[in-house]
């Protein structure tokens, strides 16, 4: 079924994604193997095609569709495995001029799954609109999210931004095109490359550790 799952993806059945989805859920499968094993799975391959011009922008929006429409099906079940104690605040965004979010909800979901508290700015989120909520909102971590190698250039000033207004709050990015040396250089306190080792960061950055929880 994990199979058809990446299938219903790579072919943007929305439909069949989210019912194969939810038929795997009501048969008790790990939501964790179905995010990883189908809907990820399907979306890599979407990303190569694309990447070889074997697919277009078109199939590639539908692909999005179908995966949107599965994660919010996984959105409860991921949230079960979590406790009621909030671990801490963070905030999240899709840097300015980026309109990329699958990634960036997976590790929304993901961190609140885990226990914390989280306010999602959305995407195309400006460097004022992103230090503004850090203060606002409290927030203990602000995570970056950037999948264009010309949008991650946005995390510097956004982290300057955010630092300025709130000087103790820590500072956590990903993407595709991120690395550990770029989230050095660009001075955040932490880079994860994907979901699940974006819950381990956030804990490590407020001072919870990594294995709690
Ligand atoms: Co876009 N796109 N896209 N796209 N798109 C990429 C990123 C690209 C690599 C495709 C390619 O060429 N192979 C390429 C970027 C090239 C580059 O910059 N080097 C690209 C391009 C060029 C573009 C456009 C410019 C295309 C165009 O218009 N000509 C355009 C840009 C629009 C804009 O943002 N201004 C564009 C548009 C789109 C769609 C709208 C069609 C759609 C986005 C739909 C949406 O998100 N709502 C889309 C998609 C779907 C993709 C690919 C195919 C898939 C991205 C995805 O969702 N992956 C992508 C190719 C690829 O990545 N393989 C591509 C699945 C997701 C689970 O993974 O987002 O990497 P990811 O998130 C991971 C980790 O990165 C990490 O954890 C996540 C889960 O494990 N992570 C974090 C992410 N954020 C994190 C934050 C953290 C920690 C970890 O802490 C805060």
């Amino acid at each position: 079924m994990f199979e058809e799952i990446k299938q219903s993806v790579i072919t943007g059945d929305e439909a069949q994604a989210a019912k194969l989805t939810q038929q795997l859920l009501d048969q008790g499968t790990d939501p964790q193997r179905v995010l990883k094993e189908g809907l990820v799975a399907g979306m890599d391959v979407v990303g190569a095609r694309f990447k070889a011009y074997d697919m277009w922008l078109p199939e590639v929006i539908m692909a999005a569709k179908a995966m949107k429409a599965a994660t919010a099906l996984l959105k409860p079940y991921l949230e079960k495995s979590g406790g009621s104690m909030k671990l801490g605040k963070i905030v999240i965004a899709t840097v300015e001029g980026d309109v990329h979010d699958i990634g960036k909800n997976l590790v929304s979901m993901m961190l609140e799954s885990a226990g914390f508290e989280m306010a999602d700015l959305g995407v195309n989120a400006k460097v004022s609109e992103i230090a503004d909520a850090a203060v606002k909102q409290q927030a203990d971590v602000v995570g970056l999210s950037a999948l264009l190698t010309t949008t991650m250039l946005a995390m510097k000033p956004a982290i300057r931004a955010i630092r300025g207004a709130k000087s103790k709050v820590k500072v956590m990015v990903g993407g595709s095109p991120i690395t550990q040396e770029f989230a050095r250089d660009v001075g955040a306190d932490g880079f994860a490359p994907d979901a699940l080792r974006a819950i381990n960061l956030a804990k490590n950055l407020v001072g919870t550790p990594a294995s709690a929880g």
